[in-house]
């Protein structure tokens, strides 16, 4: 047997030492840039479902590079955040040494695939020199007011000690600890405003053509662009405003229902009702626009009352756990008549309902489709389509609403209170105020020692907390939360473009060089929170006159899922895992890959097979033998092999650049099996056909068969001329052989015996069949035309040949 494993280090070991894989900007010749997602580099290592993503993206790039495409492919680790610190604390060691070492790991491992990285390229967010910029776009981001403080309604995970991001809420749970139900607490904290962006990001979507339309959809239902109108109700004489998409049932308004955290709701409680309120508050938990349906709808008077600016009428204002505080303007007008939410709570307080639009049955349930509006003035009779513009017309009037665009996207929450993270570079001095540390001093450097468990692990170091302000050189105080870990995922494809610049976040012009990615790749788990972050970073760096483009990603892959041997998604918890090194030791990692994309195609869930793997096995050995004892003699290959594997090239050339690797392995493979005796440059184009799928060996045979240079860095095979007649015949053949061996089957049964084939064709099709390839059958076989007058026919037969279908004896 030959030795996989010796194969696959020389030729790791000598694409390193020649850097072969390195890049740089290169006038006139055309880029391609192939990301996969910033891996968070988990201690316990790669399993066969990272290595399936990777040899998606591996894959593409050997394709490309090989196209003669100046191709970037780079690798780095967003190894700050909490699963490190809390993974780090659980084993006792600090989180740095804890990342620094899964990294080393991970990286080890990755070679091992035969990835074809740039390595000079890595980064890591942990690096000083990665976070410091990450500091450096809050600067910019607090300078132009898009960085900012407020006291908000936080998420608060107790087992974490920290404050989540709605995203990281799912079902009130903590997204980590499924088990622990989050809390709401009011917290000063840092926020970006990419509200700013929400219309830009949602119109853009428009120009991601190369991205699946269910991420895109899962986006647009994110931002939620919703077009409505504003309207004013008058509360103890001050104006406040609701957001309503149904100005068509202002006559229907019974009551208002004000959010439970609305920042103001205090000041419309009066004293007497106070107790009631409070007591509400006590027993409610947070709500999301997401779960208000599920939600019990329930609520507590506030005492006060709204003024209905078209009826004038006086209705009563509730507190609500069914109206979220940061949507809208944290208050609406109930319409219980044509609002199921505002139907249950008016039965279960027995407040008014009140019929506006006709067509339904309101004393049953909400009536909320369209009709001809009733009881609404001099709008009656009208459709309740056109009374919303006649409605929002009227208002504007009468300078009590107006049209107004909502968005459900929400600033984003970057404080977390952890220490594994890039810290704010933010000063509090109580002379100056909130003081931004000065570009110069930047990085903000994590402290080494700090004490874990109790709340803010950067709060217990004196020496970082304790500073002089910038500003008035006067006792200053550190910032001591971090920034979330999605900030370091929201610009790491520019740093890779330039990621040893010790000046500036990136050079402008390789950025210009690289940008925008051609091919991301990743799992469908980041449709909304990574890539709507990357989209709003990328358009805050544009406008701050950096990048010349609007969206990051040209085309996004979204990968399939590898499943272990019990058919459920390969992970650690599940103990299912498959270890790259085991496979690696047994079949050779070529095989792995191979077998790993033969499957479906990637962007389907596979499941892992120790079956499966043998098939791919058997490919690669055959192939290995076959290029190992091959002699090149003077006999040039016949047209017909030349127009098949013309015809291969052509395929497998469109089946990789559109990701069915499934397909062009199978066409790679039936190519082999015609193989007889080959020429040179046929050899060649196999190899190359086969290398992105199999690099090492194919770079070993490429040397064995006497090449030159590295088969990496060779030319794709272009395709020459297929001859469409070779492919007629082949099919013609492939049911030739079917039907005799249809035949030979009955003979067997009834145990007469074969010794030898006769096939009559008609006239002009006796060239239609290839006698070589009639050899599979394993008898003699002979074919005549039917106006052969020296053919052999003792029965006749010849007589029953029809166009397509010969007439077969058996002798
Ligand atoms: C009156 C009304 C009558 C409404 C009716 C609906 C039906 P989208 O499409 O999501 O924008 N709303 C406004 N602010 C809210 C908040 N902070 N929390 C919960 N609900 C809020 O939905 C807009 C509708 O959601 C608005 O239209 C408002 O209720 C409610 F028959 O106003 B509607
Ligand atoms: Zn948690
Ligand atoms: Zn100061």
């Amino acid at each position: 047997m030959v030795s996989f494993k010796s194969i696959e280090k020389k030729w790791q070991s000598r694409w390193q030492k020649k850097k072969i894989f390195e890049v740089s900007e290169k006038k006139g010749r055309k880029k391609y840039y192939v990301l996969e997602m910033f891996p968070y580099p988990s201690s316990s290592g790669l399993h066969m479902g990272h290595a399936f993503n990777y040899t998606i993206g591996d894959i593409y790039t050997r394709f490309k590079r090989m196209q003669g495409l100046n191709v970037l492919y780079p690798m780095g680790y967003d190894s700050l955040g909490l699963p490190a610190e809390n993974a780090a604390i659980k084993a006792g060691q600090h989180p740095r040494a804890y990342t620094e070492k899964s990294i080393k790991n991970f990286i080890k491992q990755q070679k091992e695939l035969g990835l074809s990285y740039d390595w000079t390229r890595l980064v890591k967010s942990h690096d000083a020199e990665y976070y410091k910029w990450d500091q450096w776009i809050f600067l910019h981001m607090f300078k132009k007011g898009l960085a900012f403080r407020k006291k908000a309604s936080v998420n608060y995970c107790n087992k974490c000690q920290t404050v989540l991001a709605n995203e990281q809420v799912h079902d009130g749970k903590c997204w980590r600890h499924e088990d622990t139900q989050v809390e709401i607490k009011q917290l000063e904290q840092w926020f970006f405003k990419i509200t700013d962006y929400a219309n830009e990001l949602y119109e853009d979507i428009k120009k991601l053509k190369d991205w699946p339309e269910d991420v895109k959809a899962m986006q647009e239902n994110w931002i939620g662009k919703s077009h409505g109108t504003e309207i004013d109700f008058t509360i103890n004489g001050k104006k406040w405003k609701i957001f309503t998409t149904r100005q068509d049932t202002i006559y229907g308004v019974t009551f208002m229902v004000i959010s439970a955290q609305h920042p103001k709701l205090m000041e419309i409680v009066t004293a007497k009702q106070k107790p009631g309120v409070l007591n509400f508050l006590r027993k409610i938990k947070t709500t999301s626009m997401k779960d208000l349906e599920e939600l019990d709808k329930e609520g507590a008077f506030t005492g006060s009352y709204a003024v209905n600016p078209v009826t004038n009428e006086k209705i009563p204002i509730y507190a609500g756990n069914f109206v979220v505080a940061d949507y809208g303007y944290g208050m609406v007008m109930a319409v219980p008549g044509h609002d199921q939410r505002d139907w249950e709570f008016a039965k279960k307080y027995n407040l008014p309902i009140k019929e506006v639009i006709s067509g339904g049955n309101i004393k049953e349930r909400a009536y909320t489709d369209e009709g001809i509006m009733i009881n609404s003035g001099k709008f009656n009779g009208v459709s309740s389509e056109k009374a919303k513009e006649e409605i929002t017309e009227y208002l504007n009037k009468k300078k009590v609403g107006r049209k107004k665009i909502e968005f459900r996207l929400k600033d984003w929450l970057i404080s977390r209170q952890r220490y594994w993270g890039a810290p704010i570079p933010i000063v509090y001095c109580d002379n100056c105020g909130i003081v931004p540390v000065p570009e110069k001093q930047l990085p903000v450097r994590l402290p080494e020692k700090v004490k874990f468990g109790k709340g803010n692990p950067l709060a217990t170091n004196k020496k970082f907390v304790n500073v002089k302000c910038p500003n008035c050189k006067g006792k200053a105080k550190r910032e001591t939360d971090t920034m979330d870990t999605f900030v370091n995922s929201s610009w790491y494809f520019l740093r890779y473009c330039d990621a040893k610049n010790k000046k500036q976040i990136f050079d402008k012009k390789k950025v210009a060089y690289w940008m925008p990615v051609d091919t991301y790749i990743g799992g469908k788990e980041h449709a909304c929170m990574h890539l709507i972050y990357f989209r709003f970073y990328t358009k805050f760096l544009r406008d701050l006159g950096l990048l010349k483009f609007d969206e990051p990603a040209v085309r996004l892959f979204n990968q399939g899922m590898l499943h272990g041997p019990d058919g459920a998604v390969m992970s650690k918890s599940r103990g299912n895992v498959v270890l790259p090194e085991e496979v690696s030791k047994k079949y050779g990692i070529d095989t792995a890959r191979l077998f790993l994309v033969s499957l479906a195609s990637p962007d389907k869930d596979i499941i892992w097979s120790d079956n499966g793997i043998q098939g791919s096995m058997r490919f690669v050995n055959k192939v290995y033998d076959y290029f190992s004892k091959i002699k090149f003699g003077k006999i040039k290959d016949s047209a017909r092999l030349k127009s098949k594997l013309n015809k291969t090239i052509k395929e497998v050339t469109k089946d990789i650049q559109e990701f069915r690797y499934n397909l062009a392995v199978i066409k790679i493979k039936q190519l082999f099996d015609s193989f007889d005796k080959i020429d040179k440059k046929t050899a060649e184009s196999f190899l190359k056909l086969l290398s992105p799928f199999c690099p090492h060996i194919c770079e070993e045979l490429w040397q064995k068969i006497g090449s030159k240079g590295f088969l990496s860095l060779a030319e794709w095979p272009v395709a020459g001329k297929i001859d469409e007649k070779f492919e007629k015949q082949e099919k013609s053949t492939q049911k030739l052989v079917e039907d005799i061996n249809n035949i030979l089957t009955i003979l067997k049964n009834r145990g007469q015996k074969a010794n030898k084939v006769y096939v009559y064709t008609l006239p002009r099709e006796k060239d239609d069949y290839f006698e070589e390839d009639l050899e599979k059958i394993g008898l003699p076989v002979k074919i005549f035309a039917v106006d052969d007058k020296n053919k052999f026919d003792p029965t006749n037969k010849s007589k029953n040949s029809k166009p397509g279908k010969p007439a077969i004896y058996i002798e």
